[in-house]
């Protein structure tokens, strides 16, 4: 016993040192880590993650997709070699960058028919672009149809060798990089059709068990007593928001979309799809493994048996399940409303609602199942809108599709509300180009022009009356900028409109554009329907086998 309190004691004591001592690990490239100047290829690879195989559409053959990481300042050049085969999914692509503001380089931002062609099978695109004062936690994705929904996605994280925040923790790597999706049995281009389609399983770095399913592997999170670590948590969902807790260990949010946050503490938060937060988790309970938890919204869902779950595992500790458990209640679950911006920190231009330069109301509205913006549906152009504009239409009579473009003049503060009415929320707002200030939050009636949270993604707030969101944002960044619902069965059905900023002066702005972007639409308009794949008129009626609730059918976006 005595001996047992000494030990006690010793790891106490190495605890508090090691609190102390700061030391860093910084990251270094490492087999399976990708650097700035790389490249990717985009096959399709049949994978197991939950024990049940399919054939997918991966990244260098893995799901995720390997972890890009750079240091603050690094200039990226990506060249994606489409390399798909499989025609029951899509067979052309294109990847976006996700929460990087492609700042004067709008067309390397990888989103199909807003700011590119998709690439063509058997060719490449090279997305030369340079991040000056970005840093956190970002990821990339196809932003092609659903394509991503089938696997086309992987983490990005810009390391900043002067954090302010650094002193909070000591490890932070490839092996903190948490990733939250979403899996699915059946390929998106058959799911597609099917209104308020599930997942099959939640997957923690690539690892789950679906409900009937094997015991298959899970996630392993290895800790070592004493050290706290900056586990950078990314929802890579096509969906559900996860409900995200580790027994036993509460942890402190600092980063929210790659922007800090003042440090607070919290025993559960639940993110949206696309979002992503940076928590510090620091290892002092004793030596075990405990489970990790990650709760998609869903009906009926549990972490039975090791569904929606991973291992946080002390070194030390018996390779075997937790045996740990969860409160039925959190304590103290993360609000938005509590975090506040830790650099800077403010909403642009004068305090109070309907103050900015520009006002913006949208509603988002379902209608049997498809979603329109102000009585729109968003159906992607067969000229790209950046094109558009580079060809000289600049104002929103001009610009396709008609009704989903709003310009916004250079320079302004722009302020926009957005409610939505039907079902199928909350939606998950983002907005390329920019971060921006949540001004309201959904569910919460306060505003906060001081010291809002800064952020890529936000919920526009659920079905319960009167909940919106409101945002602000400079035009500081002249381009087409996508804003969409995060659910990508969502943006598929027509969430979105296209922030057309300065439409003027893109061309200037966006100069000198490669050659290589140029002959990217002439390549995609030569395919025949064949060669654009997802399935076809089969796809559709493999949904019909599945569900009765179905979109009609229309062929992959061209
Ligand atoms: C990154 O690219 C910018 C131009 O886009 C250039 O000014 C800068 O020097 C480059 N930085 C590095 C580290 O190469
Ligand atoms: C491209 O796909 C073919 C098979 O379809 C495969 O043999 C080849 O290794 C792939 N190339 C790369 C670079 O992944
Ligand atoms: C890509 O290459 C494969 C194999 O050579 C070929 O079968 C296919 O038709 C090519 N695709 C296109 C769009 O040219
Ligand atoms: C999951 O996948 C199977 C096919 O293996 C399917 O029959 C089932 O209904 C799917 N959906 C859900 C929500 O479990
Ligand atoms: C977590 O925080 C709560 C207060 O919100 C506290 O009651 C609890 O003891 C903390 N748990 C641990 C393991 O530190
Ligand atoms: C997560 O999704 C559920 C069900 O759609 C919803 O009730 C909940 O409000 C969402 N959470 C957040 C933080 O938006
Ligand atoms: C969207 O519709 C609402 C309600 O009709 C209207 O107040 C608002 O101005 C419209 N927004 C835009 C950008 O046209
Ligand atoms: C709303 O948010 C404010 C902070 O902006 C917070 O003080 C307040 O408690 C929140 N209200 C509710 C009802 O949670
Ligand atoms: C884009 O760059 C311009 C300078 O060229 C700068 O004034 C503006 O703040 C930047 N915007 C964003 C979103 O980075
Ligand atoms: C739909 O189900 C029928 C009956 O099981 C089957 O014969 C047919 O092949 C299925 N269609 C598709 C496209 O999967
Ligand atoms: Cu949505």
């Amino acid at each position: 016993m005595l001996i047992l309190i000494l030990i006690t004691s010793l790891i106490t004591s190495i605890n508090a040192a090691s609190i102390i001592s700061r030391s860093k690990s910084y990251p270094l490239p490492r087999s399976g880590e990708l650097g700035p100047q790389t490249s990717i290829t985009i096959g399709n690879n049949l994978i197991s993650p939950d024990g049940f195989e399919r054939s997918a559409t991966l990244v260098d053959g893995t799901f995720p997709g390997p972890l890009i990481s750079a240091q603050k300042g690094d200039n990226f050049s990506i060249q994606v070699i489409n390399n798909l085969t499989d025609p029951s999914m899509f067979l052309t692509t294109s990847v976006h960058w996700h929460g990087l503001y492609q700042n004067g380089t709008n067309y390397a931002d990888g989103v199909s028919f807003v700011t590119q062609c998709p690439i063509t099978q058997n060719q490449s695109f090279t997305h030369t672009f340079s991040v000056p004062n970005q840093a956190g936690t970002y990821w990339y994705h196809s932003h092609y149809s659903v394509q991503y929904c089938d696997g086309l996605r992987g983490p990005l994280v810009i390391y900043d060798p002067n954090d302010p925040l650094a002193y909070m923790y000591d490890v932070d790597d490839a092996s903190t990089v948490i990733t939250l999706a979403d899996w699915y049995h059946t390929v998106a281009p058959v799911m597609r059709f099917i209104i308020g389609a599930n997942a099959n399983t939640s997957l923690i770095n690539g690892l789950g068990r679906y409900p009937g399913g094997p015991a298959s592997e899970l996630a392993v999170i290895s800790v070592e007593q004493g050290k706290r670590y900056r586990m950078r948590l990314i929802a890579m969902s096509c969906d559900p928001n996860f409900t995200f807790s580790i027994d036993g260990h509460n942890f402190t949010v600092i980063e929210a979309d790659g922007e800090e946050t003042q440090p607070l503490e919290v025993d559960q938060l639940t993110i949206l799809a696309g979002q992503r937060y940076s928590v510090v988790l620091i290892a002092d309970q004793p030596v075990d493994n405990y489970w990790v938890r990650s709760v998609p919204d869903l009906v009926g869902v549990t972490t039975d048996g090791g569904l929606n779950s991973a291992i946080l595992r002390y070194t030390g500790a018996p390779v075997a399940d937790p045996t740990t458990s969860a409160p039925a209640v959190p304590e103290n679950p993360l609000y938005e409303w509590n975090l506040n911006a830790l650099i800077n920190p403010g909403a642009p231009g004068i305090p109070g609602y309907g103050n900015a330069d520009i006002n913006l109301y949208l509603i988002a509205a379902n209608v049997k199942g498809s979603f329109q913006v102000n009585g729109t549906q968003f159906v992607p152009p067969s000229v790209p809108v950046l094109l558009q504009i580079l060809s000289g239409a600049q104002d929103a009579t001009q610009l396709l599709p008609s009704g989903s473009v709003i310009v916004l003049e250079a320079n302004k503060v722009v302020e926009l509300t957005m409610t939505t009415t039907g079902p199928g929320g909350p939606h998950p707002i983002h907005l390329h180009g920019h971060t921006f200030d949540v001004v309201q939050s959904a569910g919460n009636s306060t505003f906060n022009y001081v010291n809002p949270v800064r952020r890529d993604v936000v919920s526009a707030g659920g079905p319960t009356p009167n909940q919106q969101m409101v945002i602000r944002w400079v035009t500081d960044n002249s381009g087409p900028w996508f804003l969409h619902c995060h659910i990508d069965w969502h943006l598929d059905a027509g969430f979105a409109v296209v922030m057309a900023e300065s439409p003027a002066d893109t061309l200037a702005h966006i100069s000198p554009i490669p050659a290589a972007w140029d002959q990217l639409c002439p390549t995609f308009d030569a395919l025949t329907v064949d060669q654009l794949g997802g399935g076809g008129i089969l796809a559709w009626e493999e949904a019909a086998n599945i569900s009765t609730i179905l979109f009609p059918y229309t062929p992959p976006p061209s």
